[in-house]
């Protein structure tokens, strides 16, 4: 049977417009869902929305009910994730019925276990945050007021509610991070979340009375699931919980949460441990993205400062914006973005280096050799060298995808992208033409045969840029996997007409 492997991204609150930081996670994501299918995975990729608690019950305060006004931007984040070539299986919406069954489902094995108890919550709560907060986290304004960690403002709650027993989980997590270091990435974020837990864990809230919009809690009126308990459970709902025959349930558990560095808490601490307390599987990863910033600081809809991910697409073309946000930063760490940096890595690695050696070599084919593929000749030295680079490259990136490193990863590839370019100014297979026909083909086919290596490594960062790249190499759409490239090309086929993929990006004139 095919080896599953399952993505997720995580579910978006519907309290305002997809941004950029959005974007990023899910374009992650999706190239690691795509880098797995192309290796041979059954994979299943996960994405939605997040439409309950009191952040998005105050967007849509004014004169809308939650629903449609959930059902508008659901859409739009949906639409936002197909724009920018996201190739999600599920789009999980969690006031859907199957996901309000899981939940209650969730619950009541957690309450079987014995780790929900009722008790009175007083203490800070941040809604843009949707998270409780011990004073001692806390900053104090000059003014004497308080506000979260993330600078969000708090206010004091005080109502009855429902307790996790997170306190009883603090050795089996520490226990779990310590066996496995591979369940918190970067290892950064590892060495946080192990402090915040060896501090002691106290017991979390999971149920509010102050509002209704929300996942009602089972055999409990008046008390609605708190938001983080409803939305972390979507990863499983996805997966057929609590049907233990659904055909989904082979995808659980999940192989990757990708998560920004904000919610790295929430599913490295609490969700394991709700799914310890119900005896359901914990995922393998969590690994987490860091910020780009505008201006210094991190883009955010509640603060306003926000990138239209498919206004940069429109722009600057979307596999240009998808290559940029891998390419640009460590994927943990933060960055900034700036056009003068999208232009950069446009115009030098897309259409300098990439662009135009296939354009270049393409080209010599079309017009030296009748715009037929030719074949491999005897191998010299140089051309061992480059063509053994190539063949070693899909290990080289496949471990870095598998870390989540990856800039790193393109750094690889380009490496090659680089060797080949030097290769061909060496070799000048234009000056050939006329005194040695048959090394000028020797030479084109290396320069097409390792620039085949590197666009079907790049399909997953760069799905239709590379189509067409692989169109013009000559090869056919189902021989673009990871396992076919150790067959060869077919030798003496006609190449279609080569044309540019990259065009340089020129400032419109103002
Ligand atoms: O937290 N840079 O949803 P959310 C990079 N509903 N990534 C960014 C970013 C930025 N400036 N801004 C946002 C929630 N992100 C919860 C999740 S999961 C069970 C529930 C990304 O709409 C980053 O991945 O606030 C962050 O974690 C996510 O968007 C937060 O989206």
């Amino acid at each position: 049977m095919t080896q599953t492997f399952t993505v997720t991204t995580p579910i978006y609150y519907v309290n305002g417009a997809p941004h950029i930081g959005h974007a990023y996670t899910s374009i992650a994501a999706d190239v690691m869902a795509r880098f797995k299918r192309l290796d041979g995975y059954d994979v299943f990729f996960l994405t939605g929305t997040d439409e309950h608690g009191q952040k998005v019950e105050q967007a849509a305060a004014a004169g809308v009910d939650p629903q449609t006004f959930t059902d508008g931007i659901s859409a739009d984040f949906r639409a936002m994730s197909d724009a920018m070539g996201v190739s999600y299986d599920d789009w999980i919406r969690t006031t859907e019925e199957r996901h309000k069954v899981s939940c209650a489902e969730l619950w009541r094995r957690i309450v079987k276990n014995g780790d929900i108890y009722l008790g009175h919550y007083e203490g800070w709560y941040a809604i843009r945050d949707e998270a409780f907060y011990d004073e001692d986290e806390l900053k104090k304004q000059p003014d004497g007021s308080f506000i979260a960690p993330s600078g969000a403002p708090v206010e004091w709650v005080r109502e009855p509610s429902y307790f996790f027993r997170l306190s009883a989980f603090q050795d089996r997590l520490l226990k779990l991070y310590e066996e496995h270091p591979e369940f918190i990435a970067p290892s950064s974020r590892r060495s946080e979340v192990t402090s915040f837990v060896k501090g002691g864990l106290r017991d979390l809230s999971v149920s509010r009375t102050t509002f209704n919009w929300g996942i009602p809690v089972p055999d409990a009126p008046g008390h609605v699931m708190y938001v983080w308990m409803d939305a972390l459970t979507n990863y499983i709902t996805a997966c057929g919980f609590p049907d233990a025959n659904a055909p989904r349930t082979k995808y659980w558990p999940a192989d990757v949460h990708f998560v920004g560095k904000d919610i790295i808490r929430f599913h490295a601490v609490y969700w394991p441990a709700f799914l310890m307390a119900a005896g359901v599987p914990l995922p393998k990863r969590v690994t987490s993205n860091g910020w780009w910033l505008m201006d210094g600081e991190k883009m955010s809809k509640s603060i306003g400062n926000v990138v239209e991910p498919r206004k940069l697409a429109e722009i600057f073309g979307l596999d240009q914006i998808r290559y940029f946000l891998l390419r640009e930063k460590p994927f943990g760490a933060d960055g900034s973005l700036s056009h003068a940096a999208i232009i950069s890595r446009i115009n030098v690695e897309l259409s300098n280096d990439l662009g135009n050696l296939a354009q270049r070599s393409l080209s010599l084919i079309a017009r030296n050799c009748g715009g037929v593929l030719p074949a491999r000749g005897a191998p010299t030295e140089e051309d061992s060298v480059l063509l053994a680079s190539a063949s070693a490259l899909p290990d080289l990136v496949r471990a870095n995808i598998d870390r989540q490193t990856f800039h790193d990863g393109l750094e690889e590839i380009w490496k090659v992208i680089r060797s080949a370019n030097g290769y061909i100014d060496r070799q000048a297979p234009w000056a050939l033409n006329k005194t040695g026909k048959v090394r000028m083909g020797d030479v084109l086919r290396v320069l097409v045969d390792t620039i085949r290596v590197v666009a079907t490594l790049l399909q997953p960062f760069m799905p239709g840029s590379m189509a067409r790249m692989l169109d013009q190499l000559g090869v056919s759409p189902d021989a673009r996997t990871f396992a076919m490239l150790t067959t060869p090309l077919t030798d003496g086929q006609t190449l279609p007409p080569p044309q540019g993929v990259f065009p340089r990006y020129v400032e419109p004139s103002a």
